[in-house]
């Protein structure tokens, strides 16, 4: 029995609006990216001697409503998957692919893949004994999946097994794996102390291993400007290794202004870049637009308070008989706040964000 198997998660296959084209076969290229990197998943898996894809939640993107534009080529790659790598692919469900808030089979849009020999569809707790892994869908309550975990670990000890030999698979929120939401998912330390081998956990965009063998997936590919700084990607697990391998599919990213032309040029190529530029006229923005084209990105968004092209003396006049919003806060830091710098730097950077406009 081979104990090697892949796991993708959060693909959140999608018509994308943002940066994307339409092949001429009608394709959406951005869910081409997507549905192209579940192949390369399950080709390493296939290198690595494993005969399993799990993918851990959140398949598809809107929630109740898959249009057959996404459907239709989805059926395709699962069928090629079975049919030409021979393939197993187990699909658990996540909160996007149900219409429902708790997962049933009705109500799970990845049952349309169930017709297909070689796929199983997960919209109730499982058990799966060639693998020994247990899977656990999206239950809106963390109090349900928590039943449904003991359920599971009561059916493992009814089998005179231990659970430690067992791998839980689940599509549930876990604390600290986004930086900035509130606490009130899972704690990787609760999900170790049920004592499986390992666990994964998909549904927060960013790959993270956590002590005790408790792992967040991750999302298959970038999706949004919330992913800068994610980690996206697919998981190999052998018996004795968890693999982490980054997606190569598009990234979205934010130009560093510490960058040199060089690294520039790297991070750019092929990316989604954002640039905030503060205040600047038409002329500053198209130079940086056209300045990202030529460092090869797949799409920018230059952030912006826009000036008139002309009205550069006109605003220093004008400034000097009333001081903008910039310059109160820092008349004010500067005479009220040791912080100093580092604290209008801050203040700067909120008002950028705030005043951004997509040109
Ligand atoms: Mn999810």
């Amino acid at each position: 029995m081979s104990l090697t198997y892949g796991i993708c998660s959060d693909a959140h296959l999608h018509n994308w609006s943002a940066f994307s084209r339409v092949d001429e076969k009608g394709l959406n290229s951005r869910l081409g990216h997507i549905l192209d990197q579940i192949q390369r998943a399950a080709e390493d898996t296939c290198k690595a001697g494993g005969r399993t894809l799990y993918i851990t939640g959140d398949l598809f993107h809107v929630r109740g409503s898959v249009s057959p534009t996404v459907l239709n080529p989805t059926i395709d790659l699962f069928t090629r998957l079975t049919t030409s790598l021979g393939l197993k692919v187990r699909v658990l469900a996540g909160n996007h692919d149900l219409e429902s808030r708790d997962s049933s089979a009705l109500g799970n849009a990845c049952e349309s893949l169930r017709t297909i020999s070689g796929i199983e569809v997960i919209s109730t707790p499982a058990l799966f004994e060639d693998e020994k892994v247990v899977m656990v869908p999206w239950y809106d309550r963390l109090d349900d999946v928590r039943h449904h975990i003991d359920t599971c670990l009561a059916d493992v000890s009814r089998r005179g097994e231990i659970p430690d030999t067992w791998t839980l698979m689940l599509h549930a929120p876990v604390n600290g794996v986004l930086a900035g939401l509130p606490d009130n998912g899972f704690s990787a330390a609760e999900l170790a102390r049920y004592g499986f081998k390992r666990v994964f956990v998909g549904h927060y965009h960013n790959h993270k291993r956590f002590e005790g063998e408790v792992y967040s997936v991750g999302a298959t590919t970038h999706q949004t400007w919330n992913d800068v700084g994610s980690r996206a990607g697919y998981l190999l697990v052998g018996e004795a290794e968890v693999d982490f391998r980054n997606s190569s599919a598009p990234r979205f990213i934010d130009l560093d202004n510490h960058w040199n032309e060089a690294e520039a040029r790297t991070q750019c190529a092929g990316n989604y870049v954002r640039a905030r530029l503060g205040e600047a006229t038409e002329d500053d923005i198209s130079q940086l637009r056209n300045q990202l084209k030529d460092w090869g990105v797949l799409g920018s968004l230059v952030q912006a308070i826009p000036l008139p092209r002309s009205a550069t003396t006109q605003r220093r006049s004008h400034v000097s008989n009333a001081p903008t919003l910039r310059e109160s806060i820092r008349g004010w830091v500067q005479e009220n706040s040791t912080f100093g710098d580092p604290l209008i730097t801050l203040c700067n950077d909120i008002l950028n964000e705030a005043e951004a406009i997509d040109p």
